[in-house]
């Protein structure tokens, strides 16, 4: 990270945590005009903050404010990701951004994701609301569409488990059985967690990618296309 990107998430937090959504927003697209910072980089300073919204030396924080900032944040991607508008870029081709897991609830590095890879030409279908993996199979199945890539995400040690199972329905769910799959977490810094992630009985990876940041999960899709 470098000493810019920690300045601006702590001017944006400030505002954030000083319920002044406007303001923060605003900074951020200031940015973009003035400074020409790119999507990407604009969503790096809203990580270091959000990764910092719960950081609580006296104790104070309640699970509502952490809503609340965590609501700001999604706002400001919202307003960040029109700012850069898709048009006259290539077809990529189509991506299913999804959470698999039903406990999993954190779920705004993928909402980021999703908007970084709209603005790179990609066909986007979004479902990250936290949901039982069954109804989304099914409804792949239903809809009959077939997916580029797929990406998900995990956040809490306790879901891995969880994950690599329904990343086992992905691969053999029609919708997705030849999709390209790549899972991005914060846990994957982590080469014992990252070794983890292997089916059992074949001993093969889990999926085609396990990214542990953006740059990391759009270098390796970039690198298939290419
Ligand atoms: C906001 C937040 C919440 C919100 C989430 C709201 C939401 N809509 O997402 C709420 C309040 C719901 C929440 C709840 C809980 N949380 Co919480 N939460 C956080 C917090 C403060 C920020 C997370 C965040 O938004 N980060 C911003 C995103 C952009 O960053 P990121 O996910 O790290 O993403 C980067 C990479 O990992 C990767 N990436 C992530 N996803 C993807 C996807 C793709 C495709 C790619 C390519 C890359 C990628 O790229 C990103 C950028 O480089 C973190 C603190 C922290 N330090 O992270 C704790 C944290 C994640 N929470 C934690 C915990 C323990 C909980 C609770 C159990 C608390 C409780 N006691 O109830 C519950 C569990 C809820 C559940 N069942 O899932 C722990 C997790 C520990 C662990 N790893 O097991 C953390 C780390 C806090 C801590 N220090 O203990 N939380």
């Amino acid at each position: 990270m470098n000493e810019d990107t920690s300045r601006y998430a702590e001017e944006y937090l400030k505002f954030a945590l000083n319920k002044q959504p406007e303001k923060a927003i605003s900074l951020l697209e200031e940015l973009a005009d003035t400074k020409k910072l790119s999507l990407m980089e604009l969503f790096d300073i809203l990580t270091v903050a959000q990764q910092q919204v719960s950081c609580d030396p006296h104790g104070v924080i309640t699970l509502a404010d952490e809503h609340y900032r965590t609501d700001v944040t999604l706002k400001a991607i919202d307003a960040l990701s029109k700012k850069f508008p898709v048009s006259g870029k290539k077809d990529n081709g189509s991506a299913l951004i999804a959470n698999l897991i039903e406990r999993e609830h954190h779920t705004v590095g993928l909402r980021m994701f999703a908007e970084i890879l709209k603005a790179e030409g990609w066909k986007v279908d979004y479902l990250a609301s936290p949901m039982n993996a069954a109804s989304l199979f099914k409804r792949m199945e239903e809809s009959s569409e077939k997916f580029d890539l797929a990406c998900c995400t995990v956040t809490m040690k306790s879901n891995l488990e969880e994950l690599k199972n329904a990343l086992q329905k992905l691969r053999a769910n029609p919708s997705t059985a030849e999709s390209t799959i790549v899972v991005g977490s914060p846990l994957f810094s982590d080469q014992n967690l990252v070794d983890k992630m292997t089916d059992q009985e074949s001993g093969r990876p889990v999926a085609d990618f396990l990214a542990k940041d953006f740059d990391d999960g759009l270098e390796f899709i970039r690198s298939r296309k290419n």
